[in-house]
């Protein structure tokens, strides 16, 4: 089931193309929605559309395309800032994300970052909405659970689910920003099963070397 409201299945048209940009990297786009702009120019991702006023009943939606199983971080401007206009300071997102690698996704992770590669703290004013967070301003179509990691950074993660190549997922979550500052980052990475611990080699202690000065483990038979 889908996590976002009915109204904003209406909305097909993004409101707002502000630039495809063609660099060696490739072609990025931005878009425009809810008084920010997004971008995919950091690559690993393709961003399709963004719709929306980002409330909680007309969620900003971003539509996109995830190439690996790989941190892929979209630049978020704050156009209000950016414009001088008075600044808005919380928003719904939702993000319905294509798995276009060739794993299973068995979870997904989110993270604010107000310098890129940086976490963002606690008390830096870009949040997940930590002053009062409910469970309902996160959630997932694909994902049962999530855990929230508040401090020292911003971290969402989503398990107990799955998305399967070429399948999409959504994930719905309400940032906070409150920075001076018109750019931030969102981090997202897609997460394989964990591989697991190696089974105990038990075995190998029957051949393991003695050792100093213990008396031999293999006697003579003489
Ligand atoms: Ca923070």
């Amino acid at each position: 089931m889908s996590v976002l409201p009915s109204k904003a299945y209406r909305a097909g048209i993004p409101a707002a193309v502000i630039a495809l940009v063609v660099s060696g990297a490739g072609r990025a786009a931005e878009f425009a929605a809810g008084g920010f702009s997004f971008s995919d120019e950091l690559g690993g991702f393709r961003l399709l559309a963004a719709t929306g006023s980002g409330t909680p009943g007309d969620p900003v939606v971003l539509v996109e395309e995830i190439y690996d199983v790989a941190p892929a971080t979209l630049v978020i401007r704050n156009l209000d800032l950016v414009a001088g206009r008075p600044l808005q300071t919380q928003f719904t997102l939702v993000k319905h994300v294509t798995n276009r690698s060739v794993r299973v996704w068995a979870a997904f992770e989110f993270e604010l970052q107000e310098a890129e590669g940086k976490p963002s703290v606690y008390s830096d004013g870009l949040s997940f909405k930590q002053f009062a967070s409910i469970d309902s301003d996160v959630a997932s179509d694909s994902f049962a659970k999530n855990e929230r990691d508040f401090e020292p950074y911003d971290r969402i993660q989503f398990i107990d689910g799955h998305v399967d190549p070429d399948a999409a997922g959504e994930f719905k979550v309400i940032i906070t920003d409150a920075t001076p500052i018109p750019q931030f980052y969102l981090v997202q990475e897609p997460k394989l099963l964990s591989a697991g611990l190696p089974p105990a080699r038990r075995h190998f202690a029957a051949v393991a070397p003695p050792p100093p000065n213990h008396p031999t483990a293999f006697p003579d038979a003489d």
